[in-house]
């Protein structure tokens, strides 16, 4: 069985590239070649091509090419990976080319945002199948069932009692909620990057904080035992933190330097850090087989809780050269009772002087436009971010996400804009980019001026600090990086 998994194209007001290896395909790709179930084969549908729509630029092929992809390929199974509600609209019209250019191929979608609306997915005629969370065994059971029968009817019956797969029967929607994760994810193959075109990343050459270049995504656990209000995270890969054990984590590292020549890594988990104990042993692993050469950083954020020195000293002598601390927001009430992050302002000021004193680069992250955000709030956020010293700040407007409680909760206040809910799932509406929730206090102008006083005070603040790292990058790389920040002093 031929198996084609595509990673959808996007658009974007912006000309530059923001494509990102496809962690959950190149798994899903692994796990079904390593059960026999066919040949897969991954395309990242975002990667050629660049093309004007009016005010955006679509990235990736034309709707043609991608039919012409399909038919050169002739697969008899497509997936596509929805990771982001806004790509959804795109995502389902990739599937419905499918069905036009080959009729009878099966489909099938998955990813965060239809895992929490199967019945809505396979109510489209384009679709014949949507895997819910956690991916890997619920497609190779689609897979099996497709391959020991005659028909898709007869694969459906097989599949009725299937965890995590929703799909459309005569009679109407089978679905079972999925209730399983994988515990022992160790079982798991390595990610299958030679089925995707990897040298097209590096050779796109995109920036992640301060890396770039031959650059390789490593996913070392899955999910997060926190419950930060505007985080869904947990909806797709369930309630507990899972990890890979330290040998199989680094025994990854080595066969990305082998195969792949990388001289970098991203650590994308959701909470690297939540076992102290498992990091230090993954740090200690690649100093002993020699893989500190290589560089990495952790641009999801790592978890200040659990951070002491010795796991800071133990990633900055394993060749972690930058560290990014979600902070979200200076004031403790709408840290910890708003956005429930459980975290002491004075657990942060400790988090961020180890890695200080650790001679790493700090980078922070702030949430503005939390109901409940006020002036006064933002002179608190103000406030502790001068307090230390940082090179990078992510500052991201409040946006509610389907299976977040911040969803629900400006649902039933009406903070939304009237088309919240169909904009999320159409990337045109950019509701990841601007400020969408509008409260009793504040509106979407007041929440865009906030955004500029925080940064510009922190740049203004750190302009040293920024100025000492900058200055050992080579001088035509720093000026877009400049260009940025003084725009926003001045904006
Ligand atoms: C790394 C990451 C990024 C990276 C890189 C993404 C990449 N392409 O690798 C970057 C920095 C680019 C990024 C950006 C953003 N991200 Co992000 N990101 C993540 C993160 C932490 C990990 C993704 C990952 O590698 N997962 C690991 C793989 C194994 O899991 P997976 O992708 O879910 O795939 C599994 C299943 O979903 C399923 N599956 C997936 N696809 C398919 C397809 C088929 C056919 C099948 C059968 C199954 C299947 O099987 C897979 C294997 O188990 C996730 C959270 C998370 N844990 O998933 C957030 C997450 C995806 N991001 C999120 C968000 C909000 C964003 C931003 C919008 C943030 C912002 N405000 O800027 C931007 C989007 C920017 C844009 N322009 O679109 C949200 C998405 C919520 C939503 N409903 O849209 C998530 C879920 C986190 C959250 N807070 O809830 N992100
Ligand atoms: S700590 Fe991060 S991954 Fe965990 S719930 Fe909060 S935002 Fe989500």
């Amino acid at each position: 069985m031929k198996i084609l998994l595509l990673s959808p194209f996007y658009t974007s007001p912006f000309k530059y590239s923001e494509s990102f290896p496809p962690t959950g395909l190149a798994y899903l790709a692994a796990y079904v070649r390593s059960k026999g179930l066919g040949s897969p084969r991954i395309y990242d549908l975002s990667v050629r091509g660049k093309s004007r729509q009016g005010k955006f630029w679509r990235h990736g092929l034309e709707d043609g090419e991608i039919a012409g992809l399909i038919r050169n390929e002739d697969p008899d199974v497509v997936g596509v990976s929805c990771q982001f509600s806004c790509r959804y609209t795109n995502s389902l019209s990739i599937l419905d080319i499918a069905k036009r250019a080959k009729p009878g191929v099966i489909t099938c979608i998955g990813g965060p945002h239809s895992t929490l609306f199967p019945g809505k997915a396979v109510e489209n005629a384009a679709v014949d199948f949507c895997v819910t969370g956690e991916g890997e065994l619920t497609f190779a059971k689609m897979l099996e069932s497709l391959q020991a029968t005659a028909s898709l009817k007869a694969a459906k019956e097989k599949l009725v009692n299937e965890e995590g797969l929703a799909f459309m029967m005569d009679d109407g929607l089978v679905f079972n909620k999925r209730k399983t994760y994988i515990q022992d994810l160790d079982m798991l193959p390595f990610p299958a990057w030679d089925l995707a075109d990897v040298e097209k990343y590096f050779e796109l050459n995109i920036p992640y904080w301060s890396l770039r270049g031959r650059m390789m995504p490593l996913l070392t656990s899955r999910s997060c035992p926190n419950r930060c209000t505007f985080c869904s995270m947990y909806r797709t890969h369930g309630p507990k933190w899972r990890g890979r054990s330290a040998e199989n984590v680094v025994d990854e590292i080595e066969q990305l330097r082998d195969r792949y020549s990388i001289t970098s890594f991203n650590v994308t988990d959701d909470n690297f850090t939540y076992d102290p104990d498992r990091v230090i042993k993954i740090c200690t692993l690649i100093c002993e087989r020699k893989l500190d050469k290589l560089s990495w950083n952790t641009p999801n954020g790592i978890s200040i809780k659990t951070l002491n020195r010795d796991v800071v000293r133990a990633m900055k002598a394993a060749g972690c050269t930058e560290v990014n601390l979600a902070i979200e927001s200076g004031d403790e009430t709408m840290r910890n009772q708003v956005i429930r992050k459980n975290l002491a302002t004075e657990k942060i000021l400790e988090a961020v002087s180890f890695v200080r004193d650790a001679g790493m680069r700090l980078n922070v992250y702030i949430v503005v436009g939390m109901p409940g955000e006020t002036k006064e709030t933002i002179a608190s956020t103000i406030s502790l971010l001068g307090k230390f010293k940082a090179y990078g700040l992510g500052i991201y407007y409040a946006t509610p996400y389907p299976g977040a409680v911040l969803w629900d909760v400006c649902s039933l206040k009406g903070y939304l804009p009237p088309d919240y809910e169909q904009n999320i799932s159409r990337e045109d509406h950019l509701v990841h980019s601007q400020p969408v929730i509008r409260t009793e206090s504040f509106n979407e102008a007041q929440i865009r001026k906030w955004r500029t006083k925080i940064a510009r005070f922190f740049i203004i603040h750190n302009l040293l600090e920024i100025m000492r790292w900058e200055i050992r990058k080579p001088f035509l790389l720093n000026i877009p990086y400049l260009y940025k920040r003084v725009r926003i002093l001045f904006s």
